[in-house]
């Protein structure tokens, strides 16, 4: 498998001696700007300088999906009104659309949303959204004159429920989407391989299976509980993050056909059915959404943990000791995404969600300048 964080005690007091080390040689303060000095990781990779983050939008109510347009402005979902919001590079918002037929409750609603990857050549953004019946995915035609219109069902039946309705999506480096779901409160469906519930789909832009899906179907891979970020590295390879249920959370490897072990295991301890995660967290320092892969790491906004984690990884499909950036400073994180330029992120509170405790700007869009 590679380094990774289950190396043990050995790797995390190695990590530790070599941070104090070069922040001792940093000096008080060591970068410019506040920035986290640049530290070595237990298997060699280092962290990204990180800054402060800057306030770019306010105001904004349970964003979820967010994608960034060619001309760098951005869409936003709300999860709770059902709109879609852009926000123009100088950060003022403006409604575009409603998505027609969500039915928020719980944590369900109006959630993933995805750009067209020929854009705006097929002018066409993808939602991920929960009905009164179901999760589904739909299609909308986006013209920044004309707003959203002409909204199609791509693809519908995947179980909701008040809770664990996945809702991640996600074009892959293979031009196809991936749709994160959830177990909707059924864990018998994660191991249903015929169930759209608890897996990681894999279709086309017609809603349809792709072609050399591992079971003949749209799963790719399954066994999971509540599924809410989708990264891909430089290399192809696709990471996911996972709500535990009690215990563990999860970042995986996503390997197609894979079976992630819900509800036979929560974290680690597979063994030969299942593939183990490639990092583990306790549910209160981590529950958490969104992913994203910059500057040589994967950053994962963080709900009840409130922080940004950074995951470093090693190049070969393993990962370094994470760290904790933001612990508390903002609430609750759900969302991140990385910016046009490549050198930066976007992350997005999620305080207004039944779950935090808003400030008066939230919900806020920040950037988080990198390296
Ligand atoms: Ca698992």
């Amino acid at each position: 498998m590679g380094s990774t964080v289950r190396t043990g005690a050995a790797g995390r007091v190695a990590a530790a001696a070599a941070a104090a080390a070069l922040a001792a040689a940093c000096g008080a303060g060591g970068a410019a700007g506040g920035a986290s000095p640049r530290a070595e990781g237990a298997s060699g990779t280092a962290e990204a300088v990180v800054a402060e983050p800057r306030v770019h939008a306010t105001g904004l109510e349970v964003p979820w999906g967010i994608a960034v347009l060619p001309d760098g402005s951005m869409l936003v979902t709300e999860r709770d009104s059902g709109e879609v919001v852009r926000v123009a590079e100088d950060g003022t918002t403006e409604p575009v659309g409603s998505v027609d037929g969500v039915s928020p409750g719980g944590e369900g609603g109006l959630l993933g949303l995805a750009v067209d990857p020929a854009f705006p050549n097929e002018p066409y953004v993808y939602v991920y959204f929960t009905s009164a019946s179901d999760n589904r995915i739909a299609r909308l035609e986006y013209d920044p004159q004309e707003g959203l219109t002409g909204q199609e069902t791509l693809l519908d039946g995947i179980p909701a429920a008040g809770n664990h309705n996945g809702g991640r999506i996600a074009f892959g480096p293979d031009g196809l989407l991936y749709v994160a779901t959830g177990d909707a409160g059924d864990p018998s469906l994660s191991q249903d391989r015929d169930s759209l519930g608890g897996k990681i789909l894999r279709i086309t832009t017609a809603g349809e299976a792709a072609e050399d899906n591992p079971f003949g179907n749209r799963t790719y891979s399954y066994g999971h509980r509540n599924v809410q970020g989708l990264a891909w590295d430089t290399e192809g390879r696709l990471y996911a993050t996972e709500f535990g249920q009690n215990e563990w959370d999860e970042v995986n490897l996503i390997e197609p056909g894979g079976n992630y072990g819900w509800p036979e295991v929560e974290g680690e301890g597979g063994g030969g059915a299942f593939v183990d995660p490639l990092v583990t967290w306790t549910t209160d320092e981590a529950s958490p959404s969104g992913a994203a892969v910059a500057d040589g790491s994967l950053w994962v906004a963080s709900l009840r943990g409130a922080r940004l984690w950074e995951v470093p990884l090693t190049g070969d499909g393993g990962v370094g000791e994470p760290t904790a950036h933001f612990t508390g400073d903002y609430g609750r994180l759900r969302t991140v995404v990385v910016t046009s330029e490549g050198d930066a992120l976007w992350l997005s509170t999620s305080n207004r969600d039944g779950r935090g405790d808003p400030v008066e700007e939230d919900d806020r869009l920040f950037l988080v300048p990198l390296g």
